[in-house]
């Protein structure tokens, strides 16, 4: 089939199995019969193409890495990766669903819940059946999510949940959320919050200049009473949201590495086809600049997330790690938009070519998951023994 260019400079597919590549492709296949035609329409309504749910749980998006037995693909962390780079390839937005469905929703479940909870939510997310949210960050905590008010109290055959949550993704039109909240000790736990539950509403954010195709909306809880069999059991603590955002933030740094490649393709086309001066604007010197230093970040981008994928499989990725890929890869990712939307000149800033859907899409992705100078203070942390963040 004619799919996308895909850049592969220092033959990258050589490290992928049979199984890798099929995966791939599929979901290659599917992003440019079903998203990439209508999304920019959609984007530039400010809608979210739900019609895509199911190709999207069809592709294996929706817990690319939980086991079949609970509906999920099976697959491994370089798959997952793969799923992910293709998805964004199309839109950051279309992709930050799968995120949030996969790793956010579905992995807590899998992770730090009991085997009812397995069973009873997981088939129907693996399917799309249910979309998730997850609600961590709130209006006054955002990068510090430590602090933050949302709280539950114990009322004997229940739990009653009172504070707001900020910029969630899938907010508007999920069937359940993931919220983390605290204790009457302070303690941080997840509860499964379901639609319909009374005091529970979920208004959406309007007029984003950034990921218009992802719908993005806020979580309120109004003494909203919380049966007890759906807090989640076997974790608690700062570390199982952010257990949550490791494999999130895996996601994003393949994801975007998908973005770049879009961008890039579209920037290389159009510098062989328009004619300025009597050449093709490939022809000329800076702008080969730029085609020659995007293939290179692409590259350097593809090798990081590979052997990360591999270091995630084998237990082995620390979370520094994961934040050095995801803050190098998006940041790769944006530059690479900001260059390609350039080398169109005036239709760089048209809906005709996707380049600069990609770059404001990118304005939040370096925002969310842990901000660009978040995740250099984490490595910094990691190297040098001591935290800015105390
Ligand atoms: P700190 O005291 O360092 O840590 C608290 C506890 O957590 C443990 N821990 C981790 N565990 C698992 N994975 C990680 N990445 C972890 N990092 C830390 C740590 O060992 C400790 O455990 P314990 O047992 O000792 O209690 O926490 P801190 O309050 O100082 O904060 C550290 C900081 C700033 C790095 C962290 O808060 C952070 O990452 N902030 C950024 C917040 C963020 O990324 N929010 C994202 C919200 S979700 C989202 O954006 C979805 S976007 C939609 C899409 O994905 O498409
Ligand atoms: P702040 O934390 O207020 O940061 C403002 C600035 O200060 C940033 O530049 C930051 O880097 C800087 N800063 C903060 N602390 C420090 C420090 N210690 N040292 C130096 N600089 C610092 N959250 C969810 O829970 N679920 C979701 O599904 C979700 N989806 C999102 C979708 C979109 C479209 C967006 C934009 C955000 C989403 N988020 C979600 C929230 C996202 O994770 C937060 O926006 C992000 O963590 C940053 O928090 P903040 O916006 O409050 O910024």
């Amino acid at each position: 089939p004619d799919l996308f260019e895909a850049p592969d400079y220092y033959n990258l597919d050589e490290l992928l199995t049979d199984e890798h590549k099929l995966v791939r492709d599929a979901a290659r296949e599917w992003v440019k019969r079903d998203v990439s035609p209508i999304i920019e329409d959609y984007a530039q309504r400010a809608e979210f193409p739900k019609q895509i749910i199911g190709g999207l749980a069809e592709i294996g998006a929706f817990g690319p890495y939980i086991p079949e037995e609970y509906g999920g693909a099976g697959l491994d962390q370089i798959s997952y990766g793969l799923i992910m780079q293709e998805i964004e390839r199309g839109d950051s937005g279309v992709r930050s669903t799968a995120s949030v469905q996969s790793s956010l929703v579905m992995y807590p479940i899998w992770k730090y819940g009991n085997e009812e909870q397995r069973k009873k939510y997981l088939p129907k997310l693996a399917s799309g059946e249910w979309m998730g949210s997850f609600g961590l960050t709130e209006p006054d905590h955002g990068s510090n999510p430590g602090g933050m008010t949302t709280n539950f109290k114990d009322m004997g055959d229940h739990y009653l949940l009172n504070g707001a949550k900020m910029w969630i993704s899938n907010a508007p039109f999920c069937q359940i959320a993931v919220v983390w909240a605290k204790n009457e000790e302070g303690r941080i736990h997840g509860l499964i919050v379901e639609r319909g539950m009374e005091g529970f509403s979920t208004p959406e954010t309007h007029n984003k200049w950034s990921l218009r195709a992802s719908s993005t909306g806020e979580l309120i809880f109004d003494n909203v009473k919380i049966p007890k069999e759906n807090l989640l059991p076997n974790k608690s603590g700062l570390g199982a949201p952010l257990g949550c955002l490791d494999s999130a933030r895996f996601g994003i740094a393949w994801g975007a590495i998908g973005a770049a490649m879009d961008c890039y393709d579209t920037a290389l086309r159009y510098s062989k086809e328009r004619m300025q001066f009597g050449k093709p604007i490939g022809q000329f010197q800076l702008q080969q600049k730029k085609l020659a230093e995007m293939i290179t970040e692409i590259t350097k981008a593809q090798l990081l997330a590979w052997r990360l994928g591999v270091m995630r499989e084998n237990g082995t990725a620390t979370s520094a790690q994961i934040s050095m890929a995801k803050r190098n890869n998006v940041d790769m990712a944006i530059n690479i938009a900001r260059e390609a939307r350039q080398m169109l000149g005036g239709m760089g800033i048209t809906g005709e070519y996707s380049i600069m859907r990609h770059s404001m899409n990118l304005e939040s992705v370096i925002t969310y998951e842990g901000t660009h100078d978040i995740h250099l203070l984490i490595t910094g942390m990691d190297v040098t023994g001591l935290n800015a963040f105390k």
